[in-house]
């Protein structure tokens, strides 16, 4: 997941030009894959019933139930077969504009490195459990495929229009916290939650956070909090109709029509949502 911390401006010693690096799968210990089989079995006792149907079978269409932390060429070679992306290596966090630059060429850039076994629920930097696990599953759907790399297009203009911080949070509240209304109820498809074991319950299955349809300028004026649970998590309705918003809206525009609007908060319920939960927010007072 995306945060501001230890970003480089320039590739480090062994990094390529455009900050790829090697994954060095054979570098691994027994004790890494370990840690990957633990996260792993911790989640998929959640996630049926829980993850998008796109998510499930993404999982299962990469053959990521293998034990062990993926060799990113073998998935690679599996998922540009299905949708034409690939996964490279990253040291870690890089610049916007290599990640956009990536995106847009339908590179998923990955962290190599996996948690200790002493951070199973919490760290900052996204490790490779949170970036393969989390994120590439959903690369494997055409329809979230052609999202993704249409964000990154996104991303590039955003930059020159002086509009990131808008366009960073509709990444933030769909690729990282989404949920998608299917037939039998909501569902999760968001990275940083499927990785969480903590926050796969919470998204769903708690009072305390507001549940709200997706409206693209109200995402863009929301703030996020990348310390804790979301507050307010938003719904599709659908990935096509994700798709349909993005590629058919000139993003300059609404860019344009919220520069002067005020921020809204991480709380907030407006008299315009389509609210599908309003939450108690009983989780974040406990702790304030
Ligand atoms: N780099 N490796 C990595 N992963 C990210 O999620 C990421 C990044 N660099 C920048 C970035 N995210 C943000 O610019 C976007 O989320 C907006
Ligand atoms: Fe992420």
């Amino acid at each position: 997941m995306a945060s501001e911390t230890h970003v480089l401006d320039r590739p480090p010693a062994g990094a390529n030009a455009d900050w790829t690096i090697p994954q060095r799968w054979d570098a691994y210990s027994a004790e890494d894959h370990a840690t990957w089989d633990t996260l792993y079995a911790r989640q998929m006792k959640l996630l049926p019933g829980r993850a998008s149907d796109a998510f499930l079978r993404g999982l299962d269409a990469l053959k990521l139930s293998e034990s062990g932390i993926p060799d990113f060429e073998e998935l690679s070679d599996r998922l540009e077969a299905l949708t034409g992306w690939r996964v490279v290596a990253v040291p870690g966090l890089v610049p916007d504009d290599v990640f956009f630059t990536h995106m847009a060429n339908r590179r998923f850039v990955a962290g190599n490195f996996i948690r200790r076994p002493d951070q199973l629920d919490y760290l900052q930097e996204p490790d490779v459990f949170h970036d393969v696990f989390g994120h590439v599953p959903m690369l494997a759907d055409p329809v979230f495929a052609d999202y993704l790399a249409a964000y990154g297009r996104g991303g590039l203009r955003a930059l020159e229009l002086g509009s990131l911080k808008q366009l960073a949070r509709l990444y933030w509240y769909t690729v990282e916290f989404g949920l998608v209304q299917e037939p039998e109820g909501l569902r999760i498809y968001g990275a940083g939650i499927v990785s969480s074991a903590s926050e796969t319950r919470f998204s769903l299955d708690d009072p305390s956070p507001n549940r709200i349809m997706l409206d693209l300028a109200r995402v863009m004026r929301t703030d996020y909090r990348i310390d804790d649970f979301q507050q307010t998590y938003f719904v599709i309705p659908s990935f096509d109709e994700l798709l349909r918003l993005t590629v058919e809206t000139d993003f300059a525009p609404v860019y344009e029509a919220i520069r002067e609007e005020q921020e809204i908060a991480v709380d907030e319920v407006l008299p315009k949502d389509d609210v599908v939960t309003e939450g108690t927010q009983h989780y974040a007072r406990s702790k304030a």
